[in-house]
């Protein structure tokens, strides 16, 4: 396995040194055990140490990082509050160690892992990404974490299996706003399995060097960077293989809004707003919203002879 330390100086990232060492100290037990028995235990059997890491296939991004300031304070996580700053406070006291997720359905290879183990046991990379949220505003984000495709890989999908569906933990008496019952809870999201096993598609479990703050789906969210930011579900307890396609949070909460795909579009409005322009977080003025939030070369071919405005 690469080293965290190897990859990002080959991104040429500062890496702050508690993360480091807490990363390395990882290294060292994973090299007294040996990852690969540890995670057999467990049920993941690892294929990185003889599957070289690909290079990442991601495009430049020129655009300014948002600051680490605007990232964390400007949370959409409705289990905690619809109010920003309130899920800000209220997201503190997040219990995220231990956090058991269950990877289970259509899988050769079903397994209960601890989140921390779970990232120790693939090679993090960063990711800078646009994220358009739906309510047209947008930042750049530096997450940390690996391709899902790379997990996807070790845990056997089944012939069978054509969507995956993920869940956020249901616990309301740390989450507050799940005690509010308009919303069908807990927080669901799905993909289809091209989707999910585009090199795009991230689990993510750092941003700025930094393990994410609670507010920002702490311990180990999605990052999805062509489709609205709701896709990109935080704080997942669940992540399991289906045949058929999930319905989501927002699919139940709001389904006169947006279906399933929710490819960023900047030529379908929203049933209220224009998508045709975003303030990017921290700017003066607004910028066009660009195809599949700028990563039309990218994802286009995965919706090839799909009407867009259908299945919006
Ligand atoms: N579980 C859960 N995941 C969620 C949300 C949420 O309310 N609950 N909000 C979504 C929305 S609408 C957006 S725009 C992004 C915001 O991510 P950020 O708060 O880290 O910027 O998270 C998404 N993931
Ligand atoms: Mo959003």
């Amino acid at each position: 396995m690469k080293k965290i330390s190897e990859a990002f100086s080959e991104i040429g990232q500062v890496t702050p040194e508690n993360l480091f060492n807490s990363r390395r100290k990882f290294l060292k037990l994973a090299a007294a055990f040996g990852t690969a028995y540890a995670l057999a235990a467990c049920g993941i059997n690892p294929t990185e140490q003889t599957t070289p890491t690909p290079a990442p296939t991601v495009p430049p991004l020129t655009d300014l990082r948002t600051p680490f300031e605007k990232f964390t304070s400007f949370p959409n996580y409705y289990e905690f509050s619809m109010d920003k700053n309130k899920a800000t406070a209220l997201a503190q006291n997040l219990k995220t160690s231990p956090w058991p997720i269950e990877i289970s359905g259509l899988v050769k290879r079903p397994a209960t892992i601890d989140a921390a183990e779970l990232i120790k046991t693939y090679t993090s990379e960063e990711r800078v990404y646009r994220m358009r949220c739906v309510e047209a505003w947008s930042m750049v984000v530096p997450w940390m974490g690996f391709p899902l495709h790379r997990l996807l890989a070790d845990l056997e999908v089944k012939e069978k299996a054509q969507f995956i569906r993920f869940t956020t933990l249901y616990d309301p008496e740390q989450m507050e706003g799940q005690k509010f019952s308009y919303f069908t809870w807990p927080y669901v999201e799905g993909l289809r399995l091209d989707e999910a096993r585009h090199d795009l598609t991230l689990l993510a479990w750092g941003a700025y060097g930094k393990e994410l703050t609670p507010q920002n789906g702490a311990p180990l969210r999605l990052v999805v960077p062509w489709k609205y930011g709701f896709k990109s579900i935080k704080s997942i307890v669940k992540i399991e293989l289906v045949e058929e396609q999930p319905e989501s949070f927002w699919q139940k909460s709001a389904p006169n809004e947006y279906g399933f795909y929710a490819n960023v579009n900047p030529n379908v409005d929203h049933p209220r707003w224009s998508q045709g322009s975003e303030y990017r977080v921290g700017e003066t003025g607004v910028r066009p919203t660009l195809m599949f939030n700028g990563y039309e070369k990218e994802v286009a071919a995965l919706y090839e002879g799909m009407d867009l405005a259908e299945n919006y």
